[in-house]
C-alpha cells in the first residue's frame, strides 16, 4: 500500500468512501440485485468496446469463492498517464468517480448502463479488484484493496503477442457492503448475458461457473433481435415465416425493430434503450406503436383490403398476437418514470415513428401475401373487439344475478359480506346437488358447471362471453370483465374450485385456472382462488373412520390400523357419489376441509405454462409436462 498520500489521492479516496457510505445512491440497492449490478457495470464497459467495433468476445467467469472475472478482447484500456490527475489512465478510471466520460472513454457514441457509474464504483464496493491490460505486446497490472485503495501503481508484469489485446477485470464483492449475500445466481447472469447477446448482434458472450459442477454457456446471435423474436415465438404458431426487421439511423440515434405475428391473442412487446429494458416504455416505443397502427390502416385502405366505411383499426387491434422487440441506441438517453426505465427524449418519438413506418411500409409492399394475412388478423381482432363490447352489454343487461338465480344455476348464500362469502364451482349437477345440501347456507354459494368449459387460451373475450358457463361465473363473481373489471365488486373472497380427484377433474381445474388467469388476473393475484381437496379413500374400522387425500396417506393410515379389526377401505369415485353429509364433512366444512390457495408466483411463468399446456405444439408441450410432472399432477394430455 502507498505510504504517502498527496492531495489528489486524498480527494480520490474521499470519493470512493462516499460510495461505500451510500452504495444505494450508486447501484440502487445492496441486495442480491445490487451485487449483480457490479457485474453489469463491468460487462457494460466491455460491451461499449464491442459497440465501438473493437471487441468481438466477452468472457464472464464466476470463480470459486464468488470472484467475478470479466475479460474482453478489445483494444485494451489506454496505459498512459492522465494529464488531469497525474495518475495512470487506468488508476484514474478505477478510482475517480464518473471518470469514464471525463478522462477518456468519451469516444464511445453509445454507452450502456442504467447508473453509468462504472468501474470506480465497483472498485469502491469490492474487497479487492485486479485489472490486467493486454496491449502493445505487454501485460499491465494493478491491484486495489479494501474498497479501492491501490496496492502499488500500474506495472508491467509480462509480455504477450502484439495481436493479443484486451482488458480483464477480476473482483470480489465486499461482504461488509453486500450483507445479504455475495453469492451470484447463475440464472440471473445467464439471462442478462443472453439478452445482451441478442441486443448486440455478433458479440460472442461466454459464461462459465467454476463453483460446483463446471457449467458454461455461449451466446452468439448473428441475427440479433430477429433471433430474440424467434426465441419468444418458439412455442407459438407464427402467421408468417420470416421475422419482419426494420433498422435505421437518424442524428446518431439508431432504431431497430423485429416483429412477428402469431395466432394467439396476447401482445408481447419489449423495448430497450442502450441495452436497458425500458419496462415503462417511452418515446421510442410510443413512436413505433403509433407508426404500426397508422401504417397498417393506410395499407389496408389503399389496397382495398378493408371497406372505406369500416372502422379504423386501433392500437389494440394491430397488436393482437404480436411479438416485438424495439431497440434504441442513443448517445444521451434521458430516463424517467418511477423506476427510471422510461425513455424521455422527445425527439426520439418522431425518429422512431418515421424510421419504422418507412421500413414497415416497404415490407408490406414487397410482401403482399404476408401483408394480407396481417391485415386479416387485425380486422378479425377489430370484429372480435366490437363483438365483445356487444356481448358485455348483453351480459350486463340480461345476465344479471336474478337471471342466473332464476335459471336454477347459482344457489347463492344469505350473507352479503364478501369477506365471509365463498362460492364453490362444482363439476356436474349431481355433485352440485350434494354440495347444495351440504353447504353452510349463510356463507357458501354453489355454482354447478354443466359440461366442459371453453379453453380460453384459444378464445378471445367475445367467444368466452358466448359461453354460458363462463357468463354465469362472471355474473356470479360480480366483478365484470375486460375494461369494466372491478375487483372491489368481487362478491366472494373465496372462489373454490371443487372438482373430482381424478384426471378429468384436474383437466377442468386447469381450464378454470386458465380462464381466471386470462380474464380475472387480479382475482388470482389477490389470492381469492382456491382448490378444494376432496379425499380419495375412506377407511372404516369399528365405529371409526379416516380419510386419505392421496395413496401415500392411505398407506400411512393402513400402517397404523391392524388388518384384523374389521377394516374396510372404500374409494370415492367422484364428488357426485358422496352424499351431502360426506361432502360437507370431507371437503366443504370450514373446520375440517383442506383448501389449497392458488397463487400466481410469477405471472410470466404461469402464462407460459398455460400457453404450453394448451398449445397445439405437441413437442414443447410434451417436454413441459415431462419436466413439470409434479406441477401438473395427473393432467390428462
Ligand atoms: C473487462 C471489462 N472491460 C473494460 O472495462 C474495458 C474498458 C475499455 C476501454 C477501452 C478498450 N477496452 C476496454 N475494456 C478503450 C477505450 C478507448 C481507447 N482505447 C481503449 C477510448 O475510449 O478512447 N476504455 C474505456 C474507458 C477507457 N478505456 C479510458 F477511459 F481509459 F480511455
Amino acid at each position: 500500500m502507498k505510504s504517502d498520500y498527496n492531495d489528489s489521492d486524498i480527494q480520490v479516496l474521499e470519493g470512493l468512501e462516499a460510495v461505500r457510505k451510500r452504495p444505494g445512491m450508486y447501484i440502487g440497492t445492496t441486495s442480491e440485485r445490487g451485487l449483480h449490478h457490479l457485474v453489469w457495470e463491468i460487462v457494460d464497459n466491455a460491451v461499449d468496446e464491442a459497440l465501438a467495433g473493437y471487441c468481438t468476445e466477452i468472457q464472464v467467469t464466476i470463480e470459486k469463492n464468488n470472484v467475478i472475472c470479466v475479460r474482453d478482447n478489445g483494444r485494451g484500456m489506454p496505459t498512459g498517464i492522465n494529464e488531469k490527475t497525474g495518475l495512470s489512465t487506468i488508476e484514474t478510471i478505477f478510482t475517480v468517480l464518473h471518470a469514464g466520460g471525463k478522462f477518456g472513454g468519451g469516444g464511445y457514441k453509445v454507452s450502456g448502463g442504467l447508473h453509468g457509474v462504472g468501474a470506480s464504483v465497483v472498485n469502491a464496493l469490492s474487497s479487492w479488484l485486479e485489472v490486467k491490460v493486454y496491449r502493445d505486446g505487454k501485460v499491465h497490472f494493478q491491484r486495489f484493496e479494501n474498497g479501492g485503495h491501490p496496492v502499488g501503481s500500474l506495472q508491467i508484469i509480462g509480455e504477450c503477442d502484439e495481436d493479443n489485446t484486451g482488458t480483464e477485470v477480476r473482483f470480489k464483492a465486499d461482504p461488509e457492503i453486500f450483507q445479504e449475500t455475495t453469492i451470484y445466481n447463475y440464472d440471473t447472469l445467464e439471462q442478462r448475458l443472453r439478452e445482451l447477446a441478442f441486443l448486440n448482434k455478433g458479440i460472442r458472450i461466454l459464461l462459465r461457473d467454476l463453483r460446483e459442477d463446471d457449467k458454461s454457456a455461449v451466446y452468439h446471435y448473428m441475427g440479433g433481435i430477429i433471433e430474440y423474436v424467434e426465441m419468444l415465438n418458439k412455442n407459438k404458431t407464427p402467421l408468417h415465416d420470416n421475422v419482419i426487421y426494420v433498422e435505421g439511423e437518424q442524428n446518431g440515434i439508431i432504431i431497430e425493430v423485429a416483429m412477428q405475428y402469431n395466432d394467439g391473442f396476447n401482445s408481447n412487446i419489449y423495448s430497450f434503450t442502450n441495452n436497458i429494458h425500458t419496462v415503462e416504455g417511452g418515446t421510442h416505443e410510443d413512436g413505433v406503436k403509433s407508426a404500426l397502427t397508422r401504417t397498417i390502416n393506410n395499407y389496408a385502405r389503399s389496397n382495398k383490403l378493408v371497406k372505406d366505411s369500416d372502422e379504423q383499426l386501433t392500437g389494440e387491434d394491430v397488436r393482437e398476437g404480436l411479438t416485438m422487440i424495439i431497440s434504441c441506441k442513443h448517445p444521451d438517453p434521458q430516463f424517467e418514470g418511477q423506476t427510471k426505465t422510461k425513455l424521455g427524449n422527445s425527439e426520439v418519438r418522431k425518429i422512431a415513428s418515421d424510421l419504422f413506418s418507412e421500413g414497415f411500409e416497404r415490407f408490406l409492399m414487397e410482401n403482399p401475401d404476408e401483408a394480407r394475412m396481417i391485415v386479416e388478423k387485425c380486422s378479425t381482432a377489430l370484429k372480435a373487439r366490437l363483438a365483445a363490447k356487444k356481448a358485455r352489454e348483453i351480459t350486463r343487461r340480461k345476465g344479471g344475478l336474478d337471471s342466473i338465480n332464476f335459471m336454477g344455476k347459482l344457489t347463492d348464500c344469505k350473507s352479503k359480506d364478501p369477506s365471509e362469502c365463498e362460492i364453490f364451482i362444482v363439476e356436474g349437477d349431481s355433485a352440485g346437488g350434494s354440495a347444495k345440501d351440504g353447504r353452510d347456507y349463510m356463507t357458501q354459494a354453489i355454482l354447478p358447471l354443466r359440461g366442459k368449459i371453453l379453453n380460453v387460451e384459444k378464445a378471445r373475450l367475445d367467444r368466452a362471453l358466448a359461453n354460458e358457463e363462463i357468463r354465469s361465473m362472471i355474473t356470479a363473481f360480480g366483478t365484470g370483465i375486460g375494461e369494466e373489471f372491478d375487483i372491489s365488486k368481487l362478491r366472494y373472497h373465496k372462489i373454490i374450485i371443487m372438482t373430482d380427484a381424478d384426471v378429468d377433474g384436474a383437466h377442468i381445474r386447469t381450464l378454470l385456472l386458465t380462464l381466471f388467469y386470462r380474464f380475472f388476473k387480479p382475482v388470482v393475484e389477490g389470492g381469492y382462488v382456491y382448490a378444494a381437496q376432496p379425499p380419495l379413500y375412506k377407511v372404516t374400522y369399528g365405529k371409526n373412520q379416516r380419510l386419505a387425500l392421496t395413496d401415500a396417506e392411505l398407506n400411512e393410515i393402513l400402517a397404523e390400523i391392524p388388518e384384523n379389526t374389521k377394516r374396510e377401505i372404500s374409494r370415492f369415485k367422484g364428488l357426485g357419489e358422496m352424499d351431502a353429509i360426506e361432502l360437507r364433512e370431507t371437503t366443504m366444512s370450514k373446520d375440517k376441509r383442506i383448501l389449497k390457495q392458488i397463487t400466481v408466483e410469477d405471472a410470466m411463468a404461469a402464462d407460459a405454462a398455460f400457453e404450453l399446456l394448451m398449445s397445439d405444439n405437441v413437442e414443447p408441450r410434451r417436454n413441459f409436462i415431462v419436466e413439470n410432472a409434479g406441477y401438473v399432477e395427473n393432467l390428462d394430455v
